[in-house]
């Protein structure tokens, strides 16, 4: 078996780490597309002359045409403007939109094959727009926010409880904006409920709440916090490594399960729109949602998010695309 092609398009921030994490990784080789002159050829450039270093061997090139993305087992997007100190991911909908297009009718005709994975804002709203434009299978169009959000969401944990975070499992579905869901009954350190060791901690259920409620809005603000103390633009290397976990697991077939922006057919009460939820990524993509049962508050939560998807969706349309 060949290694695999992975084409990145967008060289910007994202776009970068992406294409070091696949070489220090050696998943596949990798064409780094991006409309600026020059830059994407310098960055893999700059990338491939560590591979000594590093020890890696793979194939890296930079191009500004996206015949050199031709026949890509993989595409991630991270082609679109980040977000300012005080935009929300919804104010780059128009722009990014006439981008995301434009990338889909090109990935339609170079790798038509190709399972895609979308990183540009507002996320959800993109991901349609791109499904919708390639014709590709819903399967093979995923996006990346629930990996990252989920890693927020763990880590603020970790750091509360002052256990590993490689022993926490949290999850967060719905949206990717400020009304995404972080699951609370389901956090756990190794199975046992998070909620268990803050009311041990704390001896007081009212404030195991109150400080689980903390992390949750941090979770939702997370990426608002970075953009504010980056001033430049938003998170790069989080998101990158999320969606290489995603690439891993298609690319080695491992099943894993992930929180990811999967198109629903009715699964969680959701009928033709994207909404995070966990699924079983493989080599065929999504390759199963995982349904589970939620409580009544979980449910109200995650409609209100499903809403906000759907009035992005609509925005969306009503521009004309
Ligand atoms: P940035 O560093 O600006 O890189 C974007 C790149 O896209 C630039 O190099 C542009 O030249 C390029 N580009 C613009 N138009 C086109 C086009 N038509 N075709 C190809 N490339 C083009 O941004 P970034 O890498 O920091 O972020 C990229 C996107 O990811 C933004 O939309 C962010 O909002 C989004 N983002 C998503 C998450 C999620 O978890 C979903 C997290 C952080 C950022």
């Amino acid at each position: 078996m060949g290694r695999k092609k992975i084409s990145v398009i967008g060289g910007g921030q994202i776009g970068g780490v992406i294409a070091q994490l696949i070489a220090l990784r050696q998943i596949g080789d990798v064409v780094l597309f991006d409309i600026v002159e020059d830059m994407p050829q310098g960055k893999t450039l700059d990338i491939v002359e560590a591979s000594r270093i590093d020890g890696f061997d793979i194939s890296l090139s930079g191009t500004n045409d996206y015949k050199d993305i031709d026949s890509s087992d993989i595409v991630i997007v991270t082609a679109g403007l980040p977000r300012k100190p005080g935009m929300s991911r919804d104010d780059l909908l128009v722009t990014n939109a006439k981008i995301i297009k434009s990338v889909a009718e090109n990935v339609k005709k170079h790798a038509p094959n190709s399972i895609s994975i979308i990183i540009s804002n507002p996320l959800d709203a993109m991901v349609t727009l791109y499904k919708k434009t390639t014709g590709f299978p819903a399967t093979k169009v995923i996006g990346q926010a629930g990996v990252l959000d989920s890693s927020r969401f763990s880590t603020f944990i970790s750091w509360e409880l002052g256990v590993s975070v490689k022993d926490v499992n949290a999850m967060v579905l719905g949206g990717h904006g400020d009304t995404m869901v972080p699951i609370i009954r389901y956090a756990n350190v190794n199975g046992i409920p998070v909620m268990e060791l803050l009311e041990k901690k704390y001896k007081d259920k009212a404030k195991a709440s109150e400080v689980m409620n903390a992390m949750v809005e941090r979770t939702k603000m997370a990426g608002g916090e970075v953009v504010k103390l980056l001033k430049t633009g938003s998170a790069f290397y989080s998101p990158a490594s999320a969606s290489i976990a995603m690439a891993e697991s298609i690319i080695y077939d491992e099943k894993r399960v992930l929180p990811v922006c999967a198109y629903l057919n009715g699964e969680f009460g959701v009928n033709g729109f994207y909404v995070g939820v966990p699924a079983v990524l493989g080599s065929n993509g999504v390759e199963k949602i995982i349904e589970f049962d939620l409580n009544s508050v979980e449910k109200a939560l995650l409609d209100n998010s499903v809403n906000a998807v759907k009035g992005l969706v609509a925005d969306m349309e009503r521009l004309g695309f």
